[in-house]
């Protein structure tokens, strides 16, 4: 597979060519793009060097599959053009995740929807892919009426500036701000801009993106996403209404048996998942899973992943394997 990987500098980017190399991609050339600025420059993939190319010289490349982490704006001026010459895009931005013609995708999921005809392909957002991984296998089991989503999410979602920002208040030097507070000793309960109605891009991201992936309109979903200052993985706090009477134990089975998720919960030992041993492992951690007695039918748990593995990179690089697997590419 001729593969180019766009914003391969960033954030995101260096995690695609780490998790690319981990999983043993079929990569038969690799071409890293970034902006105007980097072309030119190295990254490393498999500890070999390769140069940088422009956007121009990636699309008369024709590679097979382009992965996009590059902004929304990029994307939706370059993956239509990727596409006009038969590459499979993978895009990690917002810019498609509602476009009723594309697949919004989670390859656990819903991954058999995709077909050949499919040429921009949704990876949708971070602090939506963890929920949503461990809320498919109870939708399925008892149906979901509505999810209360509380988040705490790590810097890295931000992208570099937002780590330099904290590194710098940490040292307490001065520095470019990617947000418009201190982040260091702080929580701001706001990420992404602002909408007309008094909520976050960010949590409306997991409302509709949740009903999409999940394909069930009904399901009621309210979120408040705060950043923290955390590296390694964003977190949740989810309060579970089912349509279905549970018991505990089963809610611990159906979670055990699904692929992807790992749960973490014995407040015994006081075992469950944070944000430091999330970090650099591709699952989903689920904990602190306890009845809500405040209403029938309700669940609380704690959700917890590498928002730049599953939440971005991995569950990218496991849709083309998946387009690979299935001679869809
Ligand atoms: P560059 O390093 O040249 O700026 P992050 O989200 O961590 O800030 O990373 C954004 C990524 O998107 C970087 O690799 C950045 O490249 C890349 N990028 C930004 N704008 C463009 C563009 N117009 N064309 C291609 N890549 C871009
Ligand atoms: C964050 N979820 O942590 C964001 C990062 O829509 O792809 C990714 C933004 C997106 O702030």
């Amino acid at each position: 597979m001729k593969v180019a990987v766009v914003g391969a500098t960033g954030m995101v980017g260096q995690v695609m060519l780490k998790v690319l190399a981990e999983r043993d991609f079929p990569i038969t050339e690799l071409i890293p793009v970034a902006s105007e600025r980097s072309v030119g420059k190295k990254v490393t993939y498999k500890d070999k060097e390769y140069t940088i190319h422009s956007m121009e010289d990636a699309i008369a490349a024709k590679p097979q599959i382009a992965i996009f982490s590059a902004g929304g704006n990029t994307s939706k001026e370059f993956a239509p053009k990727f596409a006009e010459v038969g590459t499979t895009v993978i895009d990690n931005s917002s810019a498609w995740r509602m476009d009723p013609t594309k697949k919004l995708v989670v390859p656990e999921i819903n991954a058999t929807s995709l077909t050949k005809e499919d040429k921009i392909i949704a990876n949708p957002n971070c602090s939506t892919i963890q929920m949503v991984l461990a809320m498919s296998p109870l939708h399925r089991e008892y149906g979901i009426k509505r999810l209360v989503i509380s988040t705490y999410q790590s810097i890295t979602g931000t992208g570099v500036k937002a780590v330099e920002q904290l590194e710098n208040e940490y040292a307490g030097e001065k520095g470019e701000m990617a947000y418009p507070y201190p982040i260091h000793r702080n929580a701001i309960p706001a990420c992404d801009v602002f909408e007309e109605n008094g909520y976050t891009k960010e949590e409306l991201k997991l409302v509709n993106e949740t009903q999409k992936i999940l394909d069930d309109r009904s399901i009621a979903v309210t979120a408040t996403a705060v950043r923290i200052p955390v590296v390694g993985g964003h977190s949740e706090s989810v309060n579970v209404e089912l349509r279905a009477p549970f018991e505990e134990k089963d809610i611990r089975k159906v979670l055990n048996e699904t692929s992807g998720v790992t749960v973490q919960d014995n407040p015994d030992t006081n075992t469950y998942p944070m944000p430091i041993y999330a970090e650099g492992k591709n699952d989903v951690f689920v904990g602190r899973i306890r009845r809500d007695y405040s209403q029938e039918n309700t669940v609380n748990m704690w959700i917890v992943s590498d928002n730049l593995r599953k939440g971005a990179a991995t569950n990218a690089v496991q849709i083309g394997e998946y387009l690979v697997a299935n001679g869809l590419v």
